[in-house]
């Protein structure tokens, strides 16, 4: 099989780069591990800057995010037992849009599948040959045997666990990683949410997030030890532990029902230098991960491809290398500012272990310091809020 562009993974990343490729004529097949139905059963982002929103303009898929999506002006930040709103659109200009990520990966699949796109599901994909080359192999295993796919580029869409970042040499590549001391139990429940905004909440029990999808689908969260099991989690023990980091005024609105899903994300910062090696460019997670708190994961992937679409398109309309070269670059660069927000936010509304040489709450005390300095200064909080709608592609 032969392609121009060969495509490890079938999630958002690799979706929209197919899509976007495909409407300026450039073909590309997608190789994904699962199948598209369980691709579909995950539940990852939900808040999308507008850079994204710009994207999947441009990638011809955004009716129904238009049509179901909400634009929120704002987000508050609550603790100490009061809540402090952050307004985007006053500091910014401009807001977010809420739209799950499940649903753009649905409306992906559906435009690729509907324009012909190419999409080998239960692929997996376990070595690349030739990435020095200008003819690139892709080897994947599919139906219990072994296939090869020819292309001319390849894009590593793969994810933290994927095949792709694998394939670049040990005394090229260089990784910078910070795993925190706790992870994310978040549910699903169809309820509607406690707030028309988000609420990220610093609390002595530990953070929590009162997040939705629309309406009647709302997404919450809390902070808990890395040794704990989601199986350890019953929906009544949740629900206490999410009303007893609220401040009581927001705990007394919470309308809590049976959960439809329920998992524990561990958290990491994560950069791969350098998303770029020979004919493969790595993009999103595959590249780099961040702790969802500055909601930076799924936004960070889109500028990465924003970047690699517009650099094969360029190479394949004229010629042009420049986009291809200076991809890695240009890519890291907004993503380092990413990884510095997404860690910044955690390390503010985390209950966090104190550092050595520390003793009494100081970790907590700077934390209470900040968020005062923060809700006091037009600075800070025009500072927090353009990072947390995007910095600019
Ligand atoms: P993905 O991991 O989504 O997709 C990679 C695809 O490659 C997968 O479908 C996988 O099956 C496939 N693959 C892997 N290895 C392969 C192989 N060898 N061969 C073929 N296919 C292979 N971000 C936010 O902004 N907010 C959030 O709240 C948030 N929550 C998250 C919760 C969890 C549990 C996780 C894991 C991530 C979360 N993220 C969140 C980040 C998430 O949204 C990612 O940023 C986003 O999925 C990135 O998309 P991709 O780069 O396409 O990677
Ligand atoms: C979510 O709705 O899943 C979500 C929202 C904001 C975040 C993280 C996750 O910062």
């Amino acid at each position: 099989m032969k392609t121009q562009v060969g495509i490890i993974g079938g999630g958002p990343s690799g979706l929209i780069l197919s899509q976007l490729l495909h409407l300026q004529g450039i073909d590309s097949v997608i190789l994904e591990r699962k199948t598209t139905d369980y691709v579909l059963t995950r539940i990852r982002a939900g808040v999308l800057e507008q850079g994204l929103v710009d994207l999947l303009h441009e990638a011809q898929v955004f009716e129904r995010m238009e049509k179901e999506g909400e634009i929120h002006d704002g987000f508050d930040i609550a603790y100490n037992g009061k809540t402090h709103h952050v307004n985007l659109k006053k500091l910014t200009g401009t807001g977010v849009m809420i739209y799950g990520q499940t649903e753009i990966t649905r409306d992906l699949i559906d435009a690729r599948k509907k324009s012909g796109g190419v999409i080998l599901e239960e692929a997996e994909v376990f070595d690349i040959q030739g990435l020095e080359t200008d003819n690139p192999v892709i080897h994947f295993a599919q139906d219990g045997e072994d296939h090869i796919l020819e292309c001319d580029f390849v894009a590593g869409c793969d994810g933290f666990h994927g095949a792709s970042r694998k394939a670049i040499p040990k005394e090229i590549i260089k990784t910078y990683e910070k795993v925190y001391p706790f992870g994310w139990l978040g549910i699903l429940s169809e309820t509607p949410p406690v707030s028309h905004e988000l609420i990220y909440t610093r609390d002595e029990k530990g953070f929590s997030l009162c997040s939705m999808r629309h309406k009647m689908l709302s997404r919450y969260y809390i902070q808990v030890p890395l040794t704990d099991k989601v199986e350890d989690w019953s929906d009544d023990r949740f629900w206490d532990a999410l009303k007893s980091r609220l401040p009581q005024n927001v705990a007394d609105k919470l309308i809590t029902g049976p959960s439809i899903e329920k998992s524990i994300a561990p958290l990491r910062s994560f950069v791969c230098e350098t998303m770029r090696y020979g004919r493969l460019f790595l993009a999103g997670d595959a590249a780099h991960i961040v702790p969802p708190t500055g909601a930076k994961g799924l936004n960070s992937a889109a500028s990465d491809i924003h970047y690699l679409s517009r650099a094969l398109i360029d190479f394949y309309k004229t010629g042009e290398e420049k986009g291809l070269s200076e991809y890695s670059s240009k890519a890291l660069k907004r993503v380092w500012k990413a990884e510095r927000f997404s860690w910044w936010m955690t390390s503010l509304l985390h209950n966090l272990p104190n550092s050595e040489g520390e003793s009494g709450d100081f970790t907590g005390k700077m934390q209470e310091a900040e968020l005062d300095y923060i809700f006091n200064s037009e600075a800070a909080l025009k500072s927090l809020a353009e990072n947390y709608v995007g910095l600019p592609y």
